[in-house]
């Protein structure tokens, strides 16, 4: 029944939207992007580069393409993907991140991931990291990536699964 009235809900606002504007206004990128999870670890002295990871969901209606991430505790930031040549997995740089429409970028260990390079200083567990993303459309998104230790976020994530297996569904 909610579904319903829902549905005839969405039906009505399509045709007002319809009505009230036969230009369709160009959607903000950095509106479109949610972030979930954003994550770095905690680096050692004398750490010069640590990888970032979260996941970039695009809840808008159209394609959205990272340009530039910077950051305020290194000298740089890139978007990096891997590959497999040779046996052996390989970091590479990407100038741009494509997150298409109703889908998600999962940065995450041996996949994507944020490399901070020339790191200004050690990452303190508890102390986050300010990131900001810059999208094709000059629009931009700062994102705070809280600095976890490593041992404890990894048991954070088994206890995830075990709770994810006793809900049932
Ligand atoms: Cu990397």
């Amino acid at each position: 029944m909610a579904t319903l009235i829902n549905r005839i809900a969405l039906l009505f606002l399509f045709v007002a939207v319809g009505f009230t504007s036969t230009v369709h206004a160009k959607e903000v990128a950095a509106k479109s992007i949610k972030v979930h999870k954003p994550v770095v670890y905690a680096t050692l002295p004398g750490t010069t580069t640590a990888p970032v990871y979260m996941e970039l969901k695009n809840v808008g209606s159209e394609n959205v393409t990272v340009t530039r991430v910077n950051s305020t505790v290194s000298v740089k930031a890139e978007i990096h993907g891997h590959i497999h040549s040779g046996g052996m997995m390989k970091m590479n740089y990407q100038p741009k991140l494509e997150i298409r429409k109703g889908s998600s970028v999962v940065m995450e260990p041996g996949g994507y991931h944020i490399m901070l390079i020339g790191l200004n200083k050690k990452l303190v567990a508890g102390e986050q990291v300010e990131l900001s993303f810059t999208f094709s459309d000059g629009s931009s998104l700062t994102v705070f990536a809280p600095i976890t230790d490593m041992k404890k976020a990894m048991q954070l994530k088994q206890n995830g699964m075990k709770m994810d297996m006793h809900s049932g569904h």
